[in-house]
């Protein structure tokens, strides 16, 4: 369970660029991620707990996907820096680096841990997904794929990290 004060954050609205992390999610895991700069991480409430979590994203001007999001260090890489990785529960036809990333995260899954084997993480992130897929098709989250968040017209090549706070209108 997660805490209290963490659903509290909950929906968390993030837009920013898709910058080049630690180029292992694809090649090692076989599950891509993409990364936010650390200026958006930066902007995460103190509150908001380490872990992952599921909600939805959109790259430029495209569809509204279902999305997992990695926050925190990688226990199995005992990362130093904090990241916050998506993964969009979509097949792209190419790497989308530089390009505006907007997150909705809607729900917490389970703290971040470290595995005996690189095997044990990828079955687990895997399971996240299936869960994820599942949980968003509920009426009460995908109504969320249609917030206002997703639509504004906005300039999509702004080199800089925006957050919009929660309590923001739905
Ligand atoms: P890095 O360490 O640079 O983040 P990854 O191996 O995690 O490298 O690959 C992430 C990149 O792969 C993203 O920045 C994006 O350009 C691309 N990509 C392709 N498909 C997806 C997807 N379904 N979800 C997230 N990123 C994807
Ligand atoms: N890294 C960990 O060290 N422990 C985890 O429990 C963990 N869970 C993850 C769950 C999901 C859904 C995703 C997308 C990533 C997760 N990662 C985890 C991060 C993973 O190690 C990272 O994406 C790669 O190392 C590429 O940066
Ligand atoms: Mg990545």
């Amino acid at each position: 369970m997660p805490a209290t004060k963490t659903l509290g954050c909950l929906p968390f609205f993030a837009k920013g660029i898709v910058v080049k992390g630690f180029g292992r999610g694809s090649k090692e895991l076989g599950i891509p991620t993409a990364n936010y700069t650390s200026e958006v991480v930066e902007t995460l409430p103190n509150d908001l707990e380490t872990g992952i979590y599921y909600g939805y994203a959109k790259v430029d001007g495209g569809p509204v996907y279902k999305m997992v999001m990695s926050i925190g260090w990688n226990p199995f890489y005992k990362n130093v820096k904090k990241s916050m990785e998506t993964h969009i529960l979509h097949n792209f036809e190419s790497d989308f680096y530089g390009s505006m990333l907007k997150t909705c995260i809607i729900n917490y899954i389970r703290p971040e841990q470290s595995y005996e084997s690189l095997d044990a993480l990828i079955d687990a992130i895997k399971s996240d997904i299936a869960y994820a897929d599942t949980q968003l098709d509920l009426p009460e989250y995908s109504a969320l794929q249609t917030h206002s968040f997703f639509n504004a017209e906005k300039p999509q090549d702004v080199n800089t990290s925006e957050l919009i706070l929660p309590g923001s209108s739905l």
